[in-house]
């Protein structure tokens, strides 16, 4: 039977750049991404965005804003992660490196997406154009898209709270 993990990603955004982190250690290591984690039992998946962002950036969110919702499935592993990505302008705190990310701002046209997980160029573009999306993506690996979809939608209020 699959089982699904819930899980958060967020990017802090300043206009005409995006803070990423290098992961360190762990799932996605060696890979620039959000920040995020599994939500925690007795925490809404807002909270735990916002404690994820701290833990991992030192960056408090005052708010934040939604982006997307992505189920990933890996051939042979029976969890789905449920990934609930946002975003933030409006936040409190410069990034510091801590011991899962090492934090770096990067310019919209310099992303580094040969050194991110192989889905993100995908749905980026979805997120820099304020167009919600909810996706699928079945990996073989860490490193092959064996099939996806992506679809633009109208609201996630239904998923997200
Ligand atoms: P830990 O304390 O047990 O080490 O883990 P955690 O911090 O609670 O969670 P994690 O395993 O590090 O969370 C994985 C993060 O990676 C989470 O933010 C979701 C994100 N993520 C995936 N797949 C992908 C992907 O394909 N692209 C991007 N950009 N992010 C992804 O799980």
């Amino acid at each position: 039977m699959a089982s699904k993990k819930v899980l958060t990603l967020v990017f802090v955004k300043e206009p005409g750049k995006i803070l990423l982190g290098m992961k360190k250690r762990g799932f996605g290591q060696g890979r620039w991404n959000g920040f995020g984690g599994k939500v925690e039992k007795g925490e809404t998946i807002l909270e735990g965005a916002k404690r994820e962002l701290l833990e991992e950036s030192g960056v408090t969110a005052n708010s934040l804003t939604k982006v997307g919702l992505i189920n990933f499935e890996f051939e042979k592993d029976p969890v789905i992660l449920e990934v609930h990505i946002f975003k933030t302008s409006d936040y409190n705190g410069s990034p510091m490196e801590t011991e899962e990310m090492r934090p770096q701002w990067y310019t919209d046209d310099a992303i580094p997406f040969d050194k991110m997980w192989p889905d993100d160029h995908l749905w980026f573009p979805y997120m820099f154009s304020n167009r919600l999306f909810e996706a699928y993506f079945l990996f073989q690996g860490m490193d092959v898209i064996v099939s996806h979809w992506i679809k633009e939608v109208e609201s996630l209020d239904n998923i997200v709270s």
